[in-house]
């Protein structure tokens, strides 16, 4: 059997899409329109508590093309947390026009394949800090699932402990190459939702996570290894463009 590797985990999340009914958005009388949208910006003030608590982070934004129309994506200490959370907002009136689109359950995972032997990293705030992160409020996120395939010749967890950290050294090299200019965010979800990991981007620049995934589909990680659920790529959502956004 080849040795698993050992697996650092932060705070629980929760990526929740959701489609807007637009048809009842706009036939919906102006009064109750507002109160939607009252108890939205309260719900995400709510979310922005957490954040300044340091117990938790909310990334909100609108999702392009019609596979959602917006994302919550919530880090939270405890699984309870996030199904609060979720019921939280399902208790909105604004939850009333959105339909659920799709949803991911994970939990922010650091792998030790780089690990500096003989230290514990929990007593390194760096490491901490990326178990812990706050998520930035970037212009643009990108969102998709992904796993370490198990077939026939190409089979990750069959590739002993030395191969695979020297794949995810060479992964490593690529995403640093980007730093600056692209925060990610991987999330373990074996035992909690279909795929393996949530692979979360965060950037000013949305052709970097086209030129970044596209390097890395070279790179013998995920070129042999690596298996693909739906993207989704969106905007953030301040306030004047949530407004301009529901303004009908
Ligand atoms: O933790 C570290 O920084 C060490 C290096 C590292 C690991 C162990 C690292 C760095 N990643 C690691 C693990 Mn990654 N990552 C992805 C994707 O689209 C694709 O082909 C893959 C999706 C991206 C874009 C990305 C970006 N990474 C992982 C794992 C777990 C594997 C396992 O445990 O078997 C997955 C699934 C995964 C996938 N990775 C980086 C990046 C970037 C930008 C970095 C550099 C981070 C930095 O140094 O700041």
């Amino acid at each position: 059997m080849s040795e698993a590797v050992q697996t650092l985990e932060g705070w629980y999340a929760l990526h929740d899409f959701r489609s807007i009914d637009w048809q009842s958005w706009k036939a919906s009388p102006p009064e109750l329109r507002e109160q939607a949208m009252e108890e939205l910006e309260q719900f995400l003030r709510q979310c922005a508590q957490a954040g300044e608590a340091k117990t938790g982070s909310t990334a909100f934004y609108s999702i392009v093309g019609q596979k959602a129309d917006i994302v919550f994506m919530h880090l939270r200490e405890t699984l309870d947390e996030l199904n609060e959370l979720e019921a939280n907002f399902q208790k909105t009136a604004f939850a009333d026009f959105t339909i659920p689109a799709y949803s991911y359950v994970s939990v922010v995972e650091l792998s030790s394949y780089m690990a500096k032997p003989g230290t514990n990293p929990m007593e390194d705030p760096e490491i901490v800090a990326r178990l812990k992160p706050q998520l930035p409020q970037s212009r643009h996120i990108c969102f998709y699932p992904m796993n370490k395939k198990r077939d026939g010749q190409d089979n990750w967890y069959m590739e002993p402990m030395e191969r695979r950290r020297e794949m995810m050294r060479n992964h490593g090299l690529i995403g640093r190459s980007y730093a600056g200019r692209v925060k990610q965010i991987i999330t373990g979800s074996v035992g909690f939702d279909d795929w393996e990991w949530g692979v979360t981007l965060f950037s000013d620049d949305p052709l970097v996570f086209k030129k970044l995934v596209y390097e890395m589909r070279f790179d013998e990680a995920s070129a042999r290894y690596g298996e693909f659920g739906g993207f989704y790529v969106g905007n953030l959502l301040d306030k004047p463009k949530l407004d301009r956004l529901f303004t009908v």
